[in-house]
């Protein structure tokens, strides 16, 4: 297909932990950690561990994942699939009030590229992992409260059977934005991620965070340090040199051409 320059991007489709905010380490690790202490239980998920459970995606399958690993007693609790929701929603309320403290900037280069996207008339979507409330609050807590309102479609959580590496995510905000995967461009942070997002088709930006600096990105289009502003540019660790040091619609355009 030839595209003409204007119409090459039509949606910048965004993940939101690790990619819009690093939220792992000290927003979702310790809201894990508050929910296990108000059940009473005495787990505590360190710094460590925690980018080892990384690995499984979706806070209810990260739990199941580390009762089957670490405290096996717990599968002979009746009702465990119940309970894990429960403790998960618990979960959820620690993070959303955190996010409500403003406890998360965005990272570097976020909020002006999604001022730009949207000035440009660019569709912007989110696809994660992630349970719907974190996102909005994540959103509201950093671009303001009527900033969920400015994403096309928002695909988050339990909608899709199958979580990220899985493409399901992807192909539900696809299907909805009614746009093939040759018009649009993912931004995602981690092998997961980028996983999910090649297997739906789409060209894709990763810009690593701490804890997936050294995972493999083979096929994304580039690799950045973060998507950087003028006055702090980002590093290329991988893929083309791009002639500026900040994601904008110029450089996602020439990613897609
Ligand atoms: C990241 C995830 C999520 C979060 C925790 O998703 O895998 O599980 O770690 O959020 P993405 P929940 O990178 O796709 O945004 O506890 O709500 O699952
Ligand atoms: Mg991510």
């Amino acid at each position: 297909m030839k595209k003409d320059e204007k119409s090459a991007v039509g949606a910048v489709l965004f993940d939101v932990d690790g990619t819009l905010a690093d939220t792992e380490r000290d927003g979702h690790r310790p809201a894990f950690n508050a929910a296990f202490r108000e059940l009473g239980l005495d787990w505590e998920w360190g710094v460590e561990l925690y980018g080892e459970l990384l690995a499984i995606t979706g806070g209810k399958e990260r739990i199941r994942h580390f009762i089957d690993k670490h405290a096996p007693a717990e599968l002979a609790r009746s009702g465990l699939d119940d309970w894990i929701a429960r403790l998960h929603k618990v979960k959820t309320r620690h993070y959303v009030e955190a996010l409500e403290r403003g406890g998360i900037p965005l990272r570097p280069g976020v909020a002006r590229l999604i001022r730009q996207l949207r000035e440009a008339n660019i569709k912007i979507a989110i696809a994660t992992t992630t349970t719907p409330e974190n996102v909005t609050g994540l959103l509201k807590s950093t671009l303001g409260e009527d900033s969920p309102g400015w994403f096309d479609v928002i695909g988050a959580g339990d909608i899709v059977p199958g979580k990220k590496p899985e493409p399901d995510i992807y192909h539900w905000v696809l299907d909805r934005l009614g746009l093939p995967p040759e018009q649009c461009l993912a931004i995602e942070d981690s092998e997961n991620g980028l996983r999910a997002a090649l297997a739906a088709g789409l060209d894709t930006v990763v810009t690593v965070s701490d804890y997936t600096r050294f995972q493999d990105f083979t096929g994304a289009r580039v690799v950045l340090s973060d998507l950087g502003e003028p006055a702090q540019p980002f590093t290329v660790l991988r893929g083309d040199q791009p002639n500026r040091g900040w994601a904008d619609v110029e450089l996602l355009m020439k990613l897609k051409t």
